[in-house]
C-alpha cells in the first residue's frame, strides 16, 4: 500500500484554511475555556473504541496469543504481510446505531474511536491515503456512520488519532527490527503535512467533533514545535473542539498529567491508573481497558467485574476526573459479549445514580473516606454531597468525620425519598442508614448541607522547596473559607490566640511552621507542621583557569536495567555537546552516556533541577546526587534542589537507554520559578581537560574578546577530592 503524500488538492485545501479562517487568535479567556469544556466536565463518562486491522488476527500470531493493537510491532510483521489484513477486514456485523445505543444506555456521553492507530490504517475514507477502510472489502466510511448515529442519539463524536505511524513512508523513526523499510528518503516534515491533512479531514467532513484525542507522541521525532501547531490547527478548524495533552510533549508518562503549562493540550490523560488525589483546577481523564488489551484479543477473558467498573467510575469522579472506558470490537464488527454485559450493568446503575456522577466535582474529603467516596454538586448557595458507600457499616451508622456544615437532610438517592436520621457527635456527623445495603455495588446517599463544604482537615503547608539560601515563601491553605488558620513559626502548638494566617509567610531563617484549622473559635483539625531550613550555598569551584563552551560526553555500550558504575567502564566514544540533550547517535539502544562539565550560576540561591529521562538518569552537582531518576521507565520527570553559590559548579549527568524510546532533558530555575532550559552560556568544560581528551575543538569555541586567549590547563580545584574526576 502506498501513501499519497499530501495531495495537491489536500495541500491547496490546507493552504486555504489560514485564509478562510483568518488568523483567529487562539487566545482564550478562562471563562471561554470553561464554556468550551463545560459539556466534557458535565459528561464524566465516555466510551473508548480501539478498532482496526489488528482485530483480524485478534491477538494471535505464531505461537503467541498476547498481541493486540500493537501486533505489527510486537510480532514484527513486515508491512507487506500486515497489509494483507486489508483484504480480510470486512465487519459485516458492524451496526453504528447499535454501538451508540449501547454507549448511551451505559450512561456514556461521548465516544472516542481510533480514526487511525499506530499501524497507520484509517477507519475513514481518507483522500490523502489509500491505506484506509475503502481499501477493504467493507468499503464503508465507518466514522461517517458512527458520527451520524452519535448525532441522532445525542452523544459527542470524538476521534483518537495516533501521531506515531508505522505505515507512512515519511514517518520516523522506523522500528528497530524493520530492516525491510530503510529510513533513507523519509521526510518527517512531509509526514507532518500528511498528519495535518488527515486531521483536517476529520475536523471538516464529519460535523461537530467533541475531542481530538492524540496519542503516540512520545517518540523523539515529535516535539513541541510540532505539537503546538497541531493543537492550533484543531482549534482553527473547530474552535469548540477539545484536544488532549498527548498532542504535545507534556504527558509525563502513564501518569498523563501535563508537566508544564507551556505544553499544548486541554486535559491530562492518566492511563490504566487513577491519580491518588484529584488536582483542583486540572481537567483530566483516566482511560482504561475492560480486560488487559485495548484492541480485540480473543483469548483475553480477564474482564473487570461490573462492580469494579462502577467503583472505578465513582473513584475517578470523586477526584474530579472523567472515565474513558475501552471496548475492543471484533473483526466482524461486534462488541465482545463480556463488554456488552458490563455496559448494561453500568447502565442500570447509572440510570438511578447518574445524578451523583454527571456534572459533579471532586468531593471535599481530600484525606479519603474509609467506607467509599464522595462527589459534590453546588445547589444554589448550598451543596449536595453524594456519599458513595462501598462498605455498608455493620451497625448501619455511617460516620462522616470533620464536616462543619449545618445539615439540611439526607436520603438514599435511589430510595423513596424517605429522610434518614442524622445526629452530630462533636465534629462528626452520623447518618442512620437502612439495615440492608440497597445496592451492593455502590449505594449513594444524598446529603444536603448549608453553604459550601466545610471539612475539618488539617491545613496544607506548601513551599517551592524545604531548603533555601536567601528567603522562602510559605503558603498555608484549608479547603474552606469558613475556617480560620492559626499558625506559629517558633515550633509551638497553635492556639486560639496564635496569629491568624492571612498571607504567605516569608522566611529568612530556618523555621518550623505549625498550623491548625479553627471554626467558630474552636480548633477543628490536627496540627500540620513543616520545617524549612536555611542552608549555606555550596561553594563554587575555584581555580577554573579557562573554560570552553559546552560539556564533555562519554559514551558506553551495555545493557542495563539501572545505571552502571561508569567509572568502572571504558568509554566507547568521546564527544562534546552544547547541553544536556540527545543527538541522533546518542539515542542508540543499549547505551550509557555521561555528560560532564561546569555549570555557572549568577547568584547565590537554591536551584530546582527537573530531570526527565527514558530510561534512567541521575544528576550530580559538585559530586553530590541532586536528582535520582534511575530505572527502566518511559519518559518521566524527577526534581531536586541544590543550594549553589555564584560561580562554576561541577555538573555530571549519567543516563542510560536500554531499548525503545529515548529522552533526556534537564531544566533548572531558582526555587519558586518554573524550571526552564539551561542556556549554553551556563555550561562549560575546563579547557585543559577538553584538550587532554583530544576532543573536537567544538567544545572550546574561539575565545571572545576579553577572555583568556590561551587558557592554561583548565583544571578544577576547590571542589574537594573526588573519587572520580568530572566525567571520568
Ligand atoms: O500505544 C497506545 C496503546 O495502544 C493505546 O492506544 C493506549 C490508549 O491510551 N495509548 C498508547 C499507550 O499509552
Amino acid at each position: 500500500m502506498t501513501h499519497q503524500s499530501t495531495s495537491t488538492r489536500a495541500r491547496l485545501h490546507l493552504l486555504l484554511i489560514p485564509c478562510l479562517l483568518g488568523t483567529a487568535a487562539l487566545g482564550e479567556t478562562p471563562a471561554e475555556k470553561d464554556q468550551r469544556m463545560a459539556w466534557w466536565r458535565e459528561a464524566r463518562f465516555g466510551m473508548f473504541i480501539h478498532w482496526g486491522l489488528y482485530a483480524v488476527p485478534a491477538g494471535e500470531w505464531g505461537n503467541r496469543r498476547d498481541h493486540a493493537e500493537w501486533i505489527r510491532t510486537t510480532a514484527q510483521i513486515p508491512l507487506k504481510q500486515y497489509d494483507q489484513f486489508l483484504a480480510q477486514f470486512n465487519p459485516v456485523k458492524f451496526d453504528a446505531d447499535a454501538w451508540v445505543r449501547m454507549a448511551k444506555d451505559a450512561g456514556m456521553r461521548y465516544i472516542v474511536i481510533t480514526s487511525k492507530h499506530h499501524d497507520g490504517f484509517a477507519l475513514f475514507d481518507s483522500q490523502v491515503s489509500d491505506f484506509d477502510v475503502m481499501a477493504t472489502p467493507f468499503k464503508r466510511d465507518i466514522l461517517k456512520e458512527l458520527s451520524e448515529a452519535c448525532r441522532k442519539h445525542g452523544l459527542k463524536m470524538c476521534w483518537y488519532h495516533s501521531i506515531m505511524d508505522w505505515h507512512h513512508p515519511d514517518y520516523l523513526p522506523r522500528r528497530e527490527w524493520e530492516t525491510d523499510r530503510p529510513a533513507a528518503g523519509a521526510d518527517f516534515k512531509k509526514f507532518t503535512e500528511y498528519l495535518h491533512a488527515q486531521v483536517t479531514e476529520l475536523l471538516t467532513n464529519y460535523g461537530p467533533i467533541g475531542v481530538l484525542w492524540f496519542d503516540g507522541e512520545w517518540e523523539a521525532t515529535w516535539s513541541h514545535e510540532y505539537g503546538q501547531p497541531l493543537y492550533d490547527l484543531c482549534r482553527k478548524l473547530q474552535p469548540g473542539v477539545i484536544v488532549n495533552n498527548r498532542v504535545d510533549k507534556g504527558r509525563g508518562g502513564m501518569a498523563g498529567l501535563t508537566e508544564d503549562a507551556k505544553y499544548a493540550g486541554d486535559f491530562g490523560t492518566p492511563e490504566q491508573e487513577v491519580p491518588r488525589t484529584g488536582i483542583p483546577g486540572v481537567d483530566w481523564e483516566s482511560c482504561m481497558t475492560m480486560n488487559d488489551h485495548w484492541g480485540y484479543n480473543k483469548n483475553d477473558k480477564n474482564f473487570k467485574s461490573s462492580r469494579e467498573l462502577i467503583r472505578l467510575l465513582v473513584d475517578i469522579a470523586s477526584k474530579g476526573g472523567n472515565f474513558l472506558l475501552n471496548i475492543g470490537p471484533t473483526a466482524e464488527g461486534e462488541f465482545p459479549a463480556e463488554s456488552v454485559e458490563r455496559l448494561a450493568a453500568m447502565g442500570r446503575w447509572m440510570k438511578i445514580n447518574g445524578d451523583a456522577i454527571y456534572g459533579t466535582t471532586a468531593g471535599p474529603f481530600t484525606e479519603g473516606l474509609p467506607w467509599g467516596r464522595c462527589t459534590a454538586k453546588a445547589m444554589g448557595g448550598d451543596t449536595r454531597l453524594f456519599l458513595h458507600v462501598f462498605d455498608w457499616p455493620a451497625d448501619a451508622k455511617l460516620t462522616l468525620g470533620g464536616l462543619g456544615n449545618d445539615m439540611k437532610g439526607a436520603r438514599v438517592l435511589a430510595g423513596n425519598g424517605e429522610p434518614l436520621r442524622t445526629e452530630r457527635k462533636e465534629s462528626d456527623l452520623v447518618i442512620h442508614l437502612p439495615a440492608q445495603m440497597p445496592d451492593a455495588d455502590c449505594t449513594v446517599i444524598a446529603l444536603d448541607v448549608v453553604g459550601r463544604p466545610i471539612v475539618y482537615e488539617s491545613p496544607k503547608i506548601s513551599a517551592p522547596a524545604d531548603i533555601f539560601v536567601n528567603t522562602l515563601t510559605v503558603e498555608i491553605k484549608v479547603n474552606s473559607a469558613e475556617m480560620e488558620i492559626r499558625c506559629t513559626q517558633d515550633g509551638s502548638e497553635p492556639t486560639a490566640n496564635s496569629a491568624v494566617y492571612k498571607s504567605p509567610l516569608r522566611l529568612s531563617d530556618t523555621t518550623t511552621v505549625k498550623a491548625r484549622a479553627f471554626h467558630r473559635g474552636k480548633a477543628v483539625s490536627s496540627v500540620a507542621a513543616a520545617e524549612f531550613k536555611k542552608v549555606p550555598a555550596w561553594p563554587a569551584v575555584e581555580g577554573v583557569a579557562g573554560t570552553g563552551r559546552g560539556l564533555r560526553l562519554r559514551t558506553y555500550t551495555g545493557e542495563w536495567d539501572r545505571l552502571p558504575d561508569f567509572a568502572a567502564l571504558t568509554p566507547t566514544r568521546k564527544a562534546a555537546r552544547a547541553g544536556i540533550e540527545l543527538e541522533k547517535e546518542d539515542r542508540a539502544e543499549r547505551q550509557g552516556l555521561v555528560f560532564a562539565g561546569l555549570l555557572r550560576v549568577a547568584t547565590n540561591d537554591a536551584y530546582v533541577f527537573a530531570l526527565t529521562s527514558d530510561d534512567g538518569s541521575r544528576l550530580y552537582i559538585d559530586d553530590k546526587l541532586v536528582v535520582d531518576n534511575d530505572g527502566l521507565h518511559e519518559a518521566q520527570e524527577k526534581r531536586g534542589v541544590a543550594p549553589l553559590a555564584a560561580g562554576h559548579h561541577a555538573l555530571r549527568v549519567e543516563y542510560f537507554n536500554k531499548t525503545g524510546g529515548s529522552e533526556l532533558k534537564l531544566l533548572m530555575a531558582p526555587v519558586g520559578a518554573t524550571p526552564g532550559p539551561i542556556s549554553p552560556e551556563q555550561l562549560a568544560s575546563p579547557m585543559g581537560e577538553a584538550r587532554k581528551d583530544g576532543e573536537s575543538s567544538k567544545a572550546s569555541e574561539p575565545k571572545k574578546d576579553g577572555e583568556p586567549k590561551n587558557a592554561g590547563e583548565g583544571s578544577i580545584s576547590g571542589a574537594g577530592k573526588k573519587e572520580r574526576g568530572i566525567g571520568s
